[in-house]
């Protein structure tokens, strides 16, 4: 038995906000975990702090699966993205603790390596055609074998996801900082009518190749979602994602009667119960879900080992709101499952890095989490403390006529 001697939560904004958990057994090794919820960090790093630590003090760092039921079963209250998250910091924490003390990368020990690497998508967008243009062949360049699009809709303002840039970066990243929501519009019918014409110049300009993915960001209704999987069928997506909200997992069948377009669903999930019915009458294709946001390495396992049975793949969630100790803990996961399809890579920062030293690395398209024991990442508390906290929102959506959307 190796007891947990502390945990601490700790702050910082390099660029955008992350909440790590640091928690040190009694021979003093330190593991890492994330716990970013976007837009509402303090919420989980007061639920850590105030409800969760004070509960793993004396506790043995080994018994990963008995912490994390222990945390989700006898809160009472389950599930939610800030109880999970806060679930995941532990979990992840714990297993770069095993891990560091069998001397091994984390990978090693969820079954050792499936593939050479992990193959990752990453974004291109632009306020028109040209722009997009620029983006896409930036990526390309970069080595990047799949690159999700995004572009502005004509008649319609600023959109999230459409970078300001041809960097092809988030308008909202970082996040608007020390500001309030700020709100756009949104029009599905433009959108509909705008989107297939952007694929199929983007398969004439970019050719047959290139993995191409989109996300539609949980702005349609069904049947809309049906009709665009339709329209993008002879462009040959590698997935749509998020097409509608899915909060109604049934309403996936009705899109899935009507398309063979791939279907990728989950970034707002946190449970293998949010994933059920997609995954049984196998209503997507890949699980979208983080391993910041649905319980750490061992919750997210689960739901891919469910998917596995079912033929649906991973797809985990990496922007750059997710820390660079989450997105080591998904690379380590994306190496040893056997049904990993894709991992989104949003590279964070100079100055996150600063904060974050990371050995996970990127070479032609592909990424590898190093082999460093444990996680591969150190903090470093002096960096950290020049970059307190600061108050972002995201953004959120209205339509024409003043209704609020999702967004
Ligand atoms: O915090 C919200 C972002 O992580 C999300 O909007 C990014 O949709 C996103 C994606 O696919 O990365
Ligand atoms: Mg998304």
């Amino acid at each position: 038995m190796t007891t947990i001697r502390s945990a601490e939560v700790l702050v910082s904004s390099p660029s955008r906000n992350f909440v790590t958990l640091r928690i040190t057994s009694e021979d003093g090794v330190v593991g890492l975990g994330d716990a970013t919820l976007n837009g509402r960090e303090l919420a989980v790093a007061s639920y850590l702090r105030d409800h969760v630590t004070p509960l793993l003090i004396g506790l043995d760092a080994h018994r990963i699966e008995d912490t994390w039921q222990f945390l989700y079963r006898s809160a009472y209250w389950r599930r939610g993205p800030v109880t999970m998250s806060a679930i995941a910091a532990v979990d992840m924490a714990l297993w770069d603790i095993k891990a560091r003390r069998a001397g091994m990368p984390l990978y090693q020990l969820l079954g050792g390596a499936s593939r050479a690497g992990v193959l990752v998508y990453a974004h291109a967008s632009g306020g028109d055609l040209a722009q997009l243009g620029d983006s896409v062949r930036a990526r390309l360049a970069e080595g990047y074998k799949a690159v999700r699009l995004q572009v502005a809709v004509p008649g319609m303002g600023s959109v999230y996801g459409v970078g300001a840039t041809v960097a092809g970066r988030y308008a909202y990243e970082p996040a608007k900082r020390a500001g309030l929501t700020v709100e756009e519009g949104w029009d599905s019918a433009r959108y509909l009518r705008h989107l297939p014409g952007v694929f199929e110049w983007a398969r004439a300009e970019f050719g047959p190749d290139p993995m191409l993915l989109h996300d539609a960001h949980h702005r349609l209704t069904p049947i809309q979602a049906a009709r665009l999987g339709r329209d993008l069928e002879p462009y040959d997506l590698f997935w749509l994602e998020d097409c509608t909200p899915a909060e109604n997992q049934e309403a996936l069948r009705l899109v899935r009667q009507h398309t063979v377009t791939p279907l990728a669903i989950g970034e707002v999930m946190n449970s293998i119960h949010d994933f059920r019915t997609l995954i049984q009458e196998q209503l997507i294709d890949y699980v979208r879900a983080s391993v910041t946001h649905t319980g750490g390495i061992t919750g997210l396992r689960r739901i891919f080992d469910f998917a596995a049975l079912h033929q649906v793949k991973s797809g985990s969630h990496g922007p750059t709101d997710i820390s660079p100790v989450g997105m080591a803990a998904a690379l380590h996961l994306d190496l040893a499952i056997h049904n990993f399809g894709i991992q989104e890579y949003m590279a964070h920062d100079a100055l996150a890095a600063e904060v974050f030293r990371t050995s996970y690395t990127y070479a032609d398209g592909m990424m590898h989490p190093g082999n460093a024991p444990g996680l591969g990442v150190d903090y470093d508390d002096e960096a950290a403390s020049r970059f307190p906290y600061e108050a972002a929102y995201l953004p959120a959506a209205r339509l024409v006529d003043g209704t609020v959307h999702d967004w």
